[in-house]
């Protein structure tokens, strides 16, 4: 599922002559619930997929940034660290020199690096590729400069990348996602604080799987529809006399949408968000109390209300969801930030081969691209192949 270690330090020396000083991993992510969310201070679940980007890599201490990837024909791009500008980069090579300069902006000496990457989370499809592109990359400066970062702060060094150096205005779910997951559990992930709990997640072991249906419809969060979501609920925020719209409890919601008045755009957003809070609240506790196919209709719930209210889903993303619940599924619903990319499907085993038959005749009969589709669990082992990164709790910091 993932890159060889040992084939991507082979063509590491291939391009740069030398052995790499280390392997690194970082993985994908599928978010259970708990979408847009989390630029609102909220609550989101996701877990790590099998599918990882892997980076070998070396130091350097002359102020060179060589970038290569498996993915892209040629040689390295070369980079000065301290000529890097935000937004001054429009190519892949913007996620790992991003990364360079949060961690320079910080004030932490890294002087260099060579870099090779190969990753095999799919790009575009709404399963967190940037984000393990970055993590992946602190990862190995974090260990190679010494840095001794917590997990959460190379994630939101990571988001620093993302929003000011590549300009994407996205959350901290995908980074911490990335950085902090652990095998067979799903995170519970408070964004306020990063205060995070590990919530067994083992759908094999009760007979169930979850399937993610790339629609092979492709996005991007630098564009603008992701921003508007954001800016809209700012808005609702800032109209409610609230920091967040985490702030918004769920009981108060009808008051909430009656003081929005005619600000038609901005209550669909705000009770989205603030019924979704409650919905990754729920889930929590159904996964917890063992009654894990109780949460398929709250994700089927979930999926109407980013298709309805928040509008970020598209025709490919419906008819998954519609068609694996008609075919028998617990639930489904889109994942990721929408306008493309994956569906998950929680199924019972026996009926895997059912529902994928019929979400491929009806992406079929629909005319679509057909949808890559497989079978997905939480990932064994966690981020890093060297060194496991440090606790991942803010509260860690203060031991
Ligand atoms: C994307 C973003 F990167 C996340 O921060 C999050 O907002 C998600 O969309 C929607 O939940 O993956």
């Amino acid at each position: 599922m993932s890159e060889s270690s040992e084939a991507v330090a082979e063509r590491f020396e291939e391009l740069y002559g030398a052995a790499p000083d280390g392997v690194w991993a970082a993985p994908g992510r599928v978010n259970l619930i708990g979408e847009h969310t989390d630029y609102n201070d909220g609550f989101v679940m996701p877990f790590a997929l099998p599918h990882t980007a892997v980076a070998a890599v070396t130091g350097r201490d002359d102020g060179v940034l060589r970038l290569h990837s498996a993915d892209v024909e040629g040689p390295a791009v070369e980079l000065a660290v301290d000529a890097l500008a935000p937004e001054s980069d429009k190519r892949w090579t913007a996620y790992p020199a991003g990364v360079v300069w949060a961690l320079r902006a910080a004030g932490h000496p890294v002087t260099g690096a060579d870099i090779h990457l190969a990753s095999s989370v799919p790009a575009g499809a709404g399963l967190s590729s940037s984000a393990a592109l970055e993590v992946v990359v602190a990862l190995a400066l974090n260990d190679l400069f010494g840095l001794g970062l917590r997990g959460w702060q190379l994630a939101r060094l990571c988001q620093r990348a993302e929003n000011v150096y590549v300009g994407a205005p996205v959350g901290i779910m995908d980074q911490t996602a990335s950085a902090c997951c652990e095998a067979g559990h799903a995170l519970f992930l408070d964004t306020r604080d990063l205060s995070q709990r590990r919530i067994p997640f083992d759908l094999a072991a009760e007979g169930m799987r979850l399937l993610v249906v790339d629609t092979r419809v492709r996005h991007r969060h630098s564009e603008g529809e992701y921003g508007k979501r954001r800016a809209g609920c700012e808005k609702g925020a800032s109209l409610l006399g609230v920091d967040a719209l985490r702030d918004v409890p769920y009981d108060g919601l009808d008051a909430a949408l009656e003081r929005l008045g005619d600000e038609e755009e901005v209550r669909r957003l705000v009770r989205h968000v603030v019924t979704e809070n409650q919905r990754v609240e729920r889930v929590v506790s159904l996964l917890e109390s063992g009654d894990t196919r109780a949460i398929g209709p709250v994700l089927v719930e979930g999926h109407a209300s980013l298709r309805d209210d928040f509008r970020v889903s598209c025709p490919e993303l419906d008819l998954v969801v519609e068609t694996a619940v008609s075919a028998g599924a617990l639930g489904a619903r889109m994942t990721g930030g929408g306008f493309g990319g994956s569906a998950i499907v929680l199924t019972e085993e026996a009926d895997v081969p059912a529902v994928t038959k019929a979400v491929e005749e009806a992406f079929a009969a629909a005319g679509f691209t057909a949808p890559g589709s497989s079978r997905r669990s939480p990932r064994q082992g966690r981020a890093g192949c060297t060194d496991a990164p440090g606790p991942c709790r803010p509260d860690a910091a203060a031991e």
